[in-house]
């Protein structure tokens, strides 16, 4: 059997029970056949495979708190410090029910490529609970957050791992988590990144995911003789990605006709009214049948549908396998030319091969939503030098990373043989760096 297969089978005899850890294992495995099997041996003997595959350390944590009735709950806190070959470990903190070791796994295992692909000194890692932040009041978030971060501050530091926003985590929950480091550290260092801009926060973080995704698919476009001005978009979410890749999209000349949340999903035709959505999401924290009402003359739809719309770019930026195979063929009948990841793994892996199949333009969340860690990287440096930098600074060496990235892909996609493919070259230029470093410092 061959070595790819051999781990493969490893991976899924050991981590029982985690179908998304193992989804993207063998995504980023299969890509890497071509550069593996070049030098099967050597990689064998070294057991790089095994070693990337396997945490470098997962700490599950009690995280009990108090509810506004007096009631005591208890959830399950979760980091997963995934890979330092490159940097410190860097990395989201997802707070949704959904929440298991098998998602944290994934999402730090896609953090190890992404982080690389930045080409900043970033390693990977992520965490979170299965806590529900919706519903909770103020007081209830913040218990939450200092119960969690009581158990956390002990495996974390500006130059050891590094969280930030993810599902749920936004700049409420990064402060009431903030606050509590530094009262039980003593210690006012860049620990967080998306903080608050009084507290050493970047200009630019809030929006750096949204912006990036579109910054990569403009560029993308570009190269295959077009642009994003005048095409017709759909996203999905309405949280911090969503936002920001409607707010730069409209900004770049395109029309973005939808997005969604757990309960439903917006088309407006004349374009969604990105205040109004900000107001609804960010100001109030409600559902998106206030859009509706607010706006009456765009539709409401219970349920999922986004990619039941005819767009020529589509953007999922919700969450993973929120993209099937019906949906991709729903994509393609309706001639959709691009479609780029703004969440994590949010297209399955059948979906992924039909639209390549399909002679969609596909780019993988690891490349396309890597802005919003780069400027994570870029905050870190800021909180090193005790500066802050303009917006301007900051959203132009953003931008620079994000064309950067697709060249990257797009040249490790041709040097292996299969242009165009940019999850093999995600993959493949994501591995090689980590690989180095790893081989470089040993056995550990
Ligand atoms: P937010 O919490 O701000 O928004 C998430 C959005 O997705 C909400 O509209 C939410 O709806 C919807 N959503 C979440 N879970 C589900 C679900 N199970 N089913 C349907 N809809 C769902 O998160 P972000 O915008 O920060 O994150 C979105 C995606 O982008 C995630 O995959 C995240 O990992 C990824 N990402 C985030 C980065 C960041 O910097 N924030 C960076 C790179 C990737 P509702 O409110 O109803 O739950
Ligand atoms: O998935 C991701 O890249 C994030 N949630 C952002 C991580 C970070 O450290 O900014």
């Amino acid at each position: 059997m061959s070595y790819v297969d051999e781990v493969l089978e490893r991976v899924i005899a050991q981590n029982p029970a985690q179908p998304e850890f193992h989804q993207a294992v063998k995504e980023v495995l299969e890509s890497l056949r071509v550069v593996i099997e070049a030098d099967e041996d050597k990689y064998r003997k070294e057991a790089l495979l095994e070693r990337i595959t396997t945490p470098e350390r997962a700490i599950l944590f009690r995280v009990p708190w108090v509810d506004d009735k007096g009631q005591v709950q208890v959830n399950n806190g979760f980091r997963v410090q995934f890979n330092s070959a490159i940097g410190p470990y860097k990395g989201g903190l997802r707070l949704h029910p959904s929440v298991n070791l098998g998602i944290i796994k994934f999402l730090g295992f896609e953090q190890i490529f992404k982080n690389s692909l930045t080409g900043l000194p970033i390693g990977g890692g992520k965490g979170g609970s299965d806590f529900d932040p919706k519903g909770k009041s103020d007081r209830e978030i913040m218990a939450f957050c200092q119960s969690f971060m009581t158990e956390l501050f002990k495996y974390i530091g500006a130059d050891t791992d590094v969280p930030a926003g993810d599902i749920g985590v936004g700049a409420r929950e990064i402060g009431f988590l903030y606050g509590q480091y530094k009262r039980i550290t003593g210690l006012y260092e860049g620990v967080l990144t998306g903080k608050g801009l009084s507290y050493g926060g970047s200009l630019v973080r809030t929006q750096a995911t949204g912006y990036g995704l579109v910054y990569l698919t403009d560029e993308l476009l570009k190269c295959h003789g077009t642009s994003m001005e005048g095409k017709t978009v759909s996203v999905s979410g309405a949280g911090n990605v969503a936002i920001y890749a409607i707010e730069k999209s409209q900004q770049l000349g395109a029309k973005v006709v939808t997005c969604s949340d757990s309960t439903g999903w917006i088309y407006d035709a004349d374009g969604i009214d990105v205040a109004l959505l900000k107001e609804v999401k960010e100001v109030r924290r409600a559902r998106l049948t206030e859009y509706k009402a607010a706006k009456p003359t765009a539709e409401y739809h219970e349920g999922k549908g986004v990619w039941s719309v005819k767009v020529d770019v589509a953007l999922p930026c919700a969450t993973q396998n929120e993209l099937n195979l019906d949906d991709a063929k729903a994509l393609v009948a309706n001639g959709v030319y691009a479609v780029c990841e703004g969440a994590n793994m949010p297209t399955t892996l059948e979906a992924t091969k039909y639209l390549q199949e399909n002679g969609v333009l596909f780019v993988p969340g690891k490349a396309s939503n890597a802005g919003g860690v780069a400027t994570s990287a870029l905050e870190m440096s800021q909180n090193s030098e005790r500066l802050s930098w303009s917006a301007e600074e900051v959203d132009s060496k953003l931008k620079n990373i994000m064309v950067n990235i697709y060249h990257n892909i797009d040249d490790a996609s041709k040097k292996y043989g299969m242009e165009g493919d940019y999850v093999a070259g995600a993959n493949i230029a994501g591995f090689l760096k980590v690989v180095n470093a790893m081989e470089a410092q040993g056995i550990v």
